[in-house]
């Protein structure tokens, strides 16, 4: 290696001075003018010189604008499943104070929670480039020697493991629930719940603590130059306190340009096979990556199935011709049960709404016709102003066989308990011969199989106390 050390360059008067400056020195003249200021530390095993504060802060801007709207339409999901309702509704029974911002979920516009939840599970998965690329670029800070060297430090270090952790921890739940389809049955709930609170308090500290500084790096560099600059003239971030610029960094094998442009490239391209389960319509068939939302069949039964009748292990013998339809009022104390036949011939409305799922896959919205929900609660006694109600399902088992509603969701005309979809009779694996579609509820309420509403219950009549 040629070592002869050339002058220092003079010292740039101002910061545009500075950049022109940082363009025109060589990569070599750059490494050994850092190398001479900082301490002789051998080189590690981190030495991209594309790693500094700038290129991290890139990627915290975007984390930032995003991990807090995962955490909004996050409690929204929750608030939607209404679980202060009902102890069957509830699938984080233990949250205590962290149900504090749970209400009463609307039913108005229809299509709330499609888009919340296609924006959750969508956004998730395009920020994953943008996490991981985030967690690249802090990897040198993470293994530090020695782990710990005060009290203060130590209690830094903490909270680092519990933002990289937790981060790690919400991505990972979240993906492995939306693809594997349920992989933790009931628990996914509390584990991406809790995990989030975690997470996100300690983002929320340590973006107090380096928000200033961010800003600072942001400022620092001009991002329309960094995406002028090919990898030639690509040198390392000036040397600084931060940790993050490399002390012996080696040659450039990609641009700052290229590095974004890489992470981005990676987030489109999840965009473009993910969003099309939930924006529907001819988009469906480019969404690659879902597992429920891309190739529903056709005909009037032709849109996304979560759960198959089989699946489901719905016996024939329960939906067949012995299938009765009980409506019952525990406040008014009057049952009715209902042949298929006859609750056909109770009066048909339709509505044109969605499935919209927890996983963030959705259907367009399907003519569903049958029994509006407050026309079967005056059937038994509740002409006006009916209470919420309580639905089974003819499944014996299952964390969805059966969903408390609340009152607003029966007094909604829209509200069915459908028989037909798209004109034609339900099919066995869209909820034969009766289901509830309810505007604007998560895909989970519109309970399929439905055999038993009980009117003024949120929970199994039996075991009611
Ligand atoms: N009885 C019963 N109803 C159910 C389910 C179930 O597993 N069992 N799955 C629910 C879920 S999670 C969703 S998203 C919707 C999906 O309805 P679809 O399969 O007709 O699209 O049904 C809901 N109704
Ligand atoms: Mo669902």
């Amino acid at each position: 290696m040629d070592s002869s050390p050339s002058p220092p360059p003079e010292p740039p008067a101002s910061r545009e001075g500075a950049e022109h400056a940082d363009r025109r020195t060589s990569f070599r003249a750059r490494v050994a003018r850092q190398a001479r200021r900082l301490p002789a530390v051998p080189p590690g095993p981190w030495r991209s010189p594309l790693r500094g504060p700038w290129l991290t802060s890139v990627f915290g801007a975007v984390l930032l604008v995003g991990l807090p709207v995962l955490f909004l339409t996050g409690l929204l999901s929750y608030a939607a499943y209404n679980p202060d309702l009902s102890r069957i509704n509830d699938k984080t029974p233990d949250k205590g104070l962290l149900g504090f911002f749970l209400f009463p979920w609307p039913t108005h516009p229809y299509w709330l929670y499609r888009v919340t939840q296609g924006v959750h599970v969508t956004l998730g998965i395009v920020l994953v480039p943008v996490l991981l690329a985030k967690l690249w670029s802090v990897v040198p800070k993470l293994f530090t020697l020695p782990p710990v060297r005060s009290a203060a430090h130590a209690l830094e270090r903490l909270s680092l493991l519990l933002l990289v952790g937790g981060g790690l921890f919400e991505f990972v739940t979240g993906i492995l629930n939306v693809q594997l389809d349920y992989v933790f049955p009931g628990s996914f709930y509390p584990l991406h719940f809790y995990g989030a609170w975690v997470f996100s308090g300690a983002l929320a500290a340590h973006v107090a603590l380096r928000l200033p500084r961010t800003v600072r790096s942001l400022r620092g560099r001009d991002l329309r130059a960094e995406l002028r600059t090919p990898t030639a003239r690509t040198v390392p971030e000036p040397a600084d306190d931060s940790g993050l610029v490399p002390a012996h960094p080696a040659p450039p094998t990609m641009s700052r340009r290229g590095a974004l442009g890489l992470v981005g490239l990676g987030s489109l391209v999840l965009f473009l096979v993910t969003a099309g389960q939930s924006i529907g319509g001819p988009l469906r068939r480019t969404a690659l990556l879902a597992p429920h939302g891309r190739n529903p069949g056709s005909g009037p039964n032709g849109f996304p199935i979560n759960k198959t009748a089989a699946l489901a292990r719905v016996r024939a013998q329960d939906v067949g011709e012995g299938w009765r339809l009980v409506v019952h009022s525990s406040t008014r104390g009057r049952r009715v049960e209902l042949t298929l036949d006859e609750v056909r011939a109770l009066a048909q409305h339709t509505s044109a709404l969605p499935i919209a799922c927890v996983e963030g896959w959705s259907s367009d919205d399907q003519h569903w016709e049958g029994v509006r929900l407050a026309d079967l609660a005056a059937l038994v006694g509740h002409p006006s102003d009916p209470p919420g109600v309580f639905v089974e399902s003819v499944q014996l088992a299952g964390s969805f066989r059966a969903v408390a509603l609340r009152d607003n969701q029966v007094r909604d005309p829209r509200a069915l308990l459908a028989l037909r979809v798209n004109g034609a009779d339900l099919s066995p694996d869209h909820g034969y011969p009766a289901r509830v579609i309810v505007p604007d509820a998560p895909g989970v309420m519109n309970t399929k199989w439905v055999h038993r509403l009980t009117f003024g219950a949120t929970t199994f009549p039996q075991d009611d106390a």
